[in-house]
C-alpha cells in the first residue's frame, strides 16, 4: 500500500509507556471484591464467574522463577472505528513478542463475525509495521455483529477450541464489552481456558468508569478533528458575517463530544441532549431558546453565529422520546420481518399525542425516522439530520414572530461531523493510550485473568504517571429493558451535569451566545520532539483535563 510522507514519518513515532509497562515483569496488587454500578442481585446472576472480581493494579516485579508459558491469543475489533485502534493491536503485539517471542497474536477479520467464522490473520511483526500509530480498523476491520443466540456462543466456542485459544482481547463500546464478558463467562462454562479481555474504544466516551477508565480512546483525536473543523467554520463566519452554521455532531445518545467542542470553540449555541432532558424541554421550548439568541444577535447587527447540535438530542426532547419508542414498538418487529414501513403506514398506529409530533415533523424527517432500526429495533437517531429540522421549525418560528419585519437575515448553512474524525491517524494521546492499553491487555491475557477491561488511570497526567490495571467488566453493569428481557449492560456514562466541564460550559455560554469568542484549536499536531509545539501536541481534551 502507498503511505505518503506524513504516514512514513508517523510511523516512526515511539509511544512512551509508563514505568510499570516498560518493566520485564509485573504483578498484580488485588484490590477489594467489586460490585456492579447498580443491580447487583441481578447482574450476580448473569455472571456467576466473573462477577464481583477484585481491580487488579500493575506493579513492577522482580522475574517469576517459572516463566510463563506460550500462548496464543485473539484479537477483534468491534463497533464504530475509534483513532488508536491500530495501537492497540501494536501494543498487543510488543508486550506478547516481549514476554515471550514464541507468544502468537491472530486478529480476527471483520469484528466478532470472524470470531463466528474463523476468519483470520496471523498478526507479526511485518503485519503491524505499516499500521502503528494510523487511523482506521483496516488491518483486521471491524463490524457490528451482536454474539448473542446459542448458535453464535456454539460457534466462538468452536474457534476458540479449535485455535486453542489462551486469550481473546475484545476492543469494542459498551455492548460490545458486555459481549466480551459473556464470552467470558461461557467460556469457562464450555470448559474452555480461553479468558476474555476488553478494550474501552469509542469517540462517543460514554464508556468511563471512576474506578478505571478515565475516558475512552479516539475521543481525544475525533473531537480534535471536528474542533479544528468547527474553528474553521468560525472563522469563516466571522469573516463573511453572513450565514449560521448549524453543525450537528456524532456521538450516537451522549453529548460528551459536542460540549469538548464547545470548550474548545466557544461557539454560540451548545445543546446538551442530557441537559435538555433534565429540563423536561420541548422541541418549542428548544427552538425558542435558540430564536432569543439569534434575535438578540440580530438586534445588534450580528445576523451569524454557530451553533452545536449533539446527534442524539432528539431522543432527549421528551415528545420526541415517547414518538421514538413508539416507533421502535412498530418499525422494529416489522424490520424483523422484512419490512421496512413507510411514515404513512405507522402514523395511524401511533398513539394520538405521537401522531401530532410526528405529522408536525417535515416529510423527508419522517421518512428518516421510519428507516431501517438499529439492531435493538430502535430508530437510528444517528441518521436523523437534526441540523435541518431545527433550521426548519426555527425558520417557521422566525416567520411566525410579530416583532420582525422579516426574515431574510436568517441565513443558514448546515453540516455533519461524524465519520470524517473517526479514523484519523490517532492523536499523541490517544497514540500513546492506546499502545498502552493494547500491552495491558496483553498482560491480563498472559496472566489468564478472565471477564477484565484493559485500563490505564489517571491519564489526565504525565504518562510516567499512568497506572495500569485491570477492571473487571462486571463493575460497570447494570440491567436493562431490551426486546422487552432484563438484560446485564455496562452502563453507558451520559455527560455529568454536576461535572466540572458542563459548570464550566454553563458559566461561559452567555457570554459566548452574545459576543464572539470564537477560538480556533487548529489542526491535530503529531509533532514528538521538544519544545512548546510539542505542549500544544500532547495536550489532553479539556473534559478529561477539567476532570481531573
Ligand atoms: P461505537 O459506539 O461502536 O464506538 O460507535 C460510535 C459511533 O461512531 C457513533 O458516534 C455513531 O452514532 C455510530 O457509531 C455510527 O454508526 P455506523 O458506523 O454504524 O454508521
Amino acid at each position: 500500500m502507498d503511505r505518503s510522507p506524513f504516514e512514513d514519518y508517523r510511523r516512526q513515532f515511539q509511544p512512551p509507556v509508563p514505568a510499570a509497562l516498560a518493566a520485564d515483569h509485573v504483578t498484580f496488587k488485588i484490590g477489594d471484591p467489586t460490585e456492579s454500578c447498580e443491580d447487583q442481585e441481578q447482574v450476580k446472576q448473569f455472571f456467576p464467574v466473573t462477577y464481583g472480581l477484585p481491580v487488579l493494579d500493575m506493579e513492577i516485579a522482580e522475574a517469576p522463577a517459572t516463566p510463563p508459558a506460550p500462548i496464543k491469543m485473539g484479537v477483534i475489533f468491534s463497533g464504530g472505528q475509534a483513532p488508536g485502534g491500530h495501537n492497540v493491536l501494536s501494543g498487543l503485539y510488543d508486550k506478547l513478542h516481549k514476554i515471550n517471542p514464541e507468544n502468537q497474536l491472530i486478529g480476527f477479520i471483520g469484528g466478532p463475525s470472524g470470531l463466528l467464522d474463523n476468519k483470520y490473520v496471523v498478526i507479526d511483526a511485518d503485519f503491524i509495521k505499516p499500521y502503528r500509530n494510523m487511523g482506521g480498523f483496516d488491518a483486521i476491520c471491524s463490524g457490528r455483529t451482536k454474539i448473542h443466540t446459542e448458535e453464535q456462543f456454539a460457534a466462538s466456542t468452536a474457534t476458540a477450541r479449535l485455535h486453542q485459544l489462551n486469550a481473546l482481547a475484545v476492543i469494542g463500546g459498551d455492548d460490545s464489552n458486555t459481549n466480551a464478558c459473556l464470552l467470558a463467562e461461557r467460556f469457562k462454562a464450555d470448559g474452555l481456558d480461553t479468558v476474555v479481555v476488553g478494550v474501552p474504544k469509542t469517540i462517543d466516551r460514554d464508556l468511563m468508569s471512576p474506578v478505571g477508565i478515565d475516558t475512552s480512546f479516539g475521543f481525544d483525536s475525533a473531537t480534535k478533528v471536528y474542533a479544528s473543523l468547527i474553528g474553521n467554520i468560525e472563522t469563516d463566519c466571522l469573516s463573511a458575517k453572513k450565514y449560521w452554521h448549524f453543525v450537528r455532531l456524532m456521538g450516537r445518545s451522549a453529548s460528551h463530544i459536542t460540549l469538548e467542542c464547545a470548550l474548545q470553540c466557544r461557539p454560540n449555541i451548545c445543546l446538551v441532549g442530557e441537559e435538555v432532558q433534565a429540563k423536561g424541554q420541548s422541541m418549542e421550548q428548544v427552538c425558542q431558546s435558540m430564536v432569543d439568541i439569534i434575535k438578540a444577535r440580530h438586534q445588534k447587527g450580528m445576523n451569524y453565529g454557530v451553533a452545536l447540535i449533539p446527534e442524539g438530542i432528539i431522543e432527549f426532547i421528551p415528545e420526541f422520546g415517547v414518538l421514538i419508542k413508539e416507533l421502535a414498538n412498530i418499525i422494529g418487529p416489522a424490520y424483523d420481518n422484512g419490512i421496512i414501513m413507510t411514515p404513512e403506514q405507522v402514523l395511524p398506529k401511533l398513539s394520538e399525542a405521537s401522531q401530532k409530533v410526528f405529522a408536525f415533523v417535515p416529510p423527508q424527517f419522517q421518512l428518516q425516522l421510519c428507516t431501517e432500526p438499529d439492531s435493538h429495533g430502535n430508530p437510528q437517531v444517528s441518521k436523523i439530520e437534526t441540523e435541518k429540522l431545527l433550521i426548519a421549525i426555527i425558520e417557521q418560528v422566525l416567520e411566525a414572530d410579530e416583532e420582525l419585519t422579516s426574515t431574510k437575515f436568517f441565513n443558514t448553512q448546515s453540516h455533519f461531523f461524524g465519520y470524517e474524525g473517526r479514523c484519523v491517524p490517532p492523536s499523541n494521546f490517544d497514540a500513546t493510550y492506546c499502545y498502552g492499553l493494547g500491552q495491558v491487555a496483553a498482560i491480563l491475557g498472559v496472566a489468564q485473568k478472565t471477564g477484565y477491561m484493559a485500563c490505564l488511570r489517571n491519564v489526565a497526567n504525565h504518562v510516567s504517571e499512568w497506572v495500569p490495571c485491570g477492571l473487571p467488566l462486571t463493575a460497570m453493569m447494570n440491567v436493562e429493558v431490551r426486546k422487552n428481557e432484563a438484560k446485564p449492560v455496562i452502563k453507558k456514562i451520559m455527560t455529568d451535569l454536576s461535572g466540572r466541564p458542563f459548570a464550566l460550559f454553563c458559566s461561559k455560554r452567555e457570554e459566548w451566545a452574545q459576543t464572539d469568542c470564537y477560538v480556533n484549536p487548529g489542526p491535530i499536531q503529531y509533532y514528538d520532539g521538544e519544545g512548546p509545539l510539542r505542549a500544544v501536541a500532547d495536550r489532553p481534551t479539556i473534559s478529561l483535563e477539567e476532570e481531573a
